[in-house]
């Protein structure tokens, strides 16, 4: 099914129609949105929270930095008509996009909305209440929704073109609105190279992700095996044989302390040992936090390796790790990371 909507046309002019390529996206995948008939003075618009993400064009005569660029509110242009955008669907959620009309006489702006856009998730499901405890022949003291995964998502975004300037712009470090929570390491890069891309990772909860709470404290991590070298990959520590982490040497962690109700990312280097030691490096990943959803963006540049591979892990404590619930992708956390949907 497509979505078409038209524009009531003044005489003499072309309608306008608008077009998406589905009605349902996966989210980590892009779509087309075309449009025939003249924009003129007219503008395209997407205003959404999940497709948060750029419009490329396609083709057009129209400069680039007219239209492209992760953001939610794209303006665009075309004196010739017949544009062509790719858009990349960054959270599950409805999309919507519209035309600004803008009468040069009376300078009256019209709006015409068309819905009927959705992102929707089709990562790796994940089973509903299968706790685990990072000693496997315990069982999870706490059983919560807001740490139990429900699916999960991998994918470098090489396909897009997505640089670090516009999800910059767009995902300002601290945040805090409707759209999400946007969160960057306390010792943020403010660059990173566009050419290798971003790997996007995006884990969905059974419960919504409360921003605050007076009782459970939260980590949320992608945790890679950077770097093919398996000498420096974090070994599991007796009695914790299901240590979520383990296998892996770079840790991008989503930490809620709730006696401090805070939230921050951490990104971690393990270094091998013995002893192993556990590094906080500096970073230019962003993260949202956002209903059932955590979206990861981590510079491809970051992962030293050819193929680095990722886990998604989630952990609820009361404050003390003694009374604790987790979940990870994959059956356990002795299960090998797994590579990235490809491009
Ligand atoms: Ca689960
Ligand atoms: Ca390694």
């Amino acid at each position: 099914m497509s979505v078409v909507a038209l524009l009531a046309a003044c005489p003499g002019e072309e309608a306008i129609s608008v077009t998406s390529s589905a009605a349902e996206v996966c989210v980590g995948a892009t779509g087309t949105l075309d449009v025939s008939g003249r924009l003129g003075n007219d503008t395209l618009t997407v205003d959404t929270t999940s497709v948060r993400a750029a419009l490329t064009g396609r083709g057009t005569p129209a400069p680039a930095s007219d239209f492209r660029g992760f953001v939610n509110r794209v303006e665009y242009r075309s004196a010739d008509g017949e544009p062509s955008f790719e858009f990349y669907c960054l959270r599950e959620g409805p999309a919507e996009f519209r035309v600004r009309g803008f009468d040069l006489e009376t300078e009256a702006i019209t709006f015409e909305r068309f819905p009927g856009l959705e992102c929707i998730e089709c990562g790796a499901v994940d089973p509903i209440g299968d706790f685990i405890d990072s000693i496997s022949t315990q069982a999870a003291t706490r059983r919560e929704g807001v740490f139990d995964l429900v699916a999960s998502f991998a994918k470098y975004t090489r396909d897009f073109d997505l640089r670090f300037a516009d999800f910059q712009e767009a995902l300002p470090c601290g945040q805090d609105d409707v759209d999400g929570l946007v969160l960057c390491s306390d010792d943020a890069l403010a660059s990173a190279a566009d050419e290798e891309g971003f790997l996007h990772v995006t884990m969905k909860l059974a419960e919504p992700i409360s921003r605050s709470s007076e009782s459970t404290s939260l980590v949320y991590a992608a945790v890679l095996e950077s770097d093919g070298d398996t000498a420096n990959d974090w070994v599991a520590q007796p009695p914790f044989d299901w240590d979520l982490f383990q296998q892996t040497d770079r840790w991008y962690q989503v930490v809620y302390d709730h006696q401090a109700d805070r939230w921050s990312l951490v990104v971690t280097q393990v270094e091998p040992g013995p002893p192993q030691t556990q590094t906080t490096v500096p970073s230019a990943a962003r993260v949202v936090v956002d209903g059932q959803q955590i979206s990861f963006l981590i510079p491809r540049g970051e992962l030293s390796g050819a193929f680095p591979t990722v886990r998604m892990t989630s952990f609820g404590h009361g404050g003390m790790f003694l009374m604790r619930g987790a979940d990870v992708s994959g059956s356990d956390p002795t299960e090998a990371p797994r590579a990235p949907d490809p491009a």
